[in-house]
């Protein structure tokens, strides 16, 4: 397999009930400052350099953003925040994210979630981000040269990366670690060097880039910044 089968399987995911209703209607509705496009409405897969050492996992595509135009984080003020600290510390060849034929391309780093689907009120169900986690799994595995580093946006994120992670054979320390911003978990794997490209992975915290926290405040560009360039460092090591 591939990332691009497996994107191509994705795409046609209908298994949450609850979500396909929702993204469907989101596009069929549409908001008022979109009304002339056409919506995406499906699930979204990851988007970035199919080699990176790093990945960034959010928590799910906003209505009107990725399930909108498609693509991770793109058409929202998630996305503005996140790609233009992209920008900034060198990971993007632009700071902006519109559409999917905007000529944004990402080096060395991917982004990704952990539910594909649009959810209301962006909170997905437990079945619902249980049914999708395969997917990330198999993200994970297939980006090539093995991921060195993970950043969670937030702690839905994080959960899902530190079971994904220890299905893959990474060692969770119990209890598990708690998201913050900051926290960071250095993960250990046995198994033959020359297999995965790598025996170590960290895991970062940051919050998460919603309006929720950036217009509050709450997670400034040098905070996000100094993430980005924490990943870049343990990633080159
Ligand atoms: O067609 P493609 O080269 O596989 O690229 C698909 C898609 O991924 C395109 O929108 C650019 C993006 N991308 C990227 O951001 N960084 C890369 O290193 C390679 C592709
Ligand atoms: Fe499929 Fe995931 Fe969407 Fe559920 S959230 S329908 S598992 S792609």
């Amino acid at each position: 397999t591939s990332l691009a089968a497996l994107d191509a399987h994705l795409v046609d995911c209908r298994a949450c009930p609850r979500l396909v209703a929702w993204r469907e209607e989101v596009a069929a509705t549409r908001r008022a400052a979109f009304r002339e496009e056409t919506y995406w409405g499906r699930p979204v897969p990851g988007f970035g350099d199919p080699g990176a050492a790093i990945v960034v996992v959010g928590l799910a595509p906003a209505a009107h953003g990725a399930n909108r135009t498609g693509r991770m984080f793109t058409g929202d003020r998630s996305g503005d925040f996140l790609f233009a600290a992209m920008h900034r510390t060198g990971f993007a060849n632009q700071p902006t994210s519109t559409s999917i034929d905007d000529g944004l391309t990402l080096r060395g780093i991917r982004v990704t979630a952990p539910v594909r689907c649009a959810p209301p009120a962006n909170q997905p169900t437990v079945d619902e981000r249980r049914r999708c986690a395969p997917y990330l799994g198999r993200e994970l595995e297939l980006v090539g040269g093995g991921v060195r580093v993970a950043v969670a946006l937030g702690a839905v994120g994080w959960q899902a990366l530190l079971t994904t992670l220890g299905e893959q054979g990474w060692a969770v320390p119990r209890p598990r670690p708690r998201f913050a911003h900051g926290a960071e978990v250095r993960l250990e794997r046995d198994g033959d060097r020359d297999a995965d490209g790598g025996r170590v992975l960290t895991l970062l915290g940051c919050f998460h880039v919603s309006q929720q926290n950036t217009f509050t405040g709450r997670l400034t560009p040098p905070m996000l910044d100094a993430v980005l360039l924490r990943a870049r460092d343990l990633a080159s090591r």
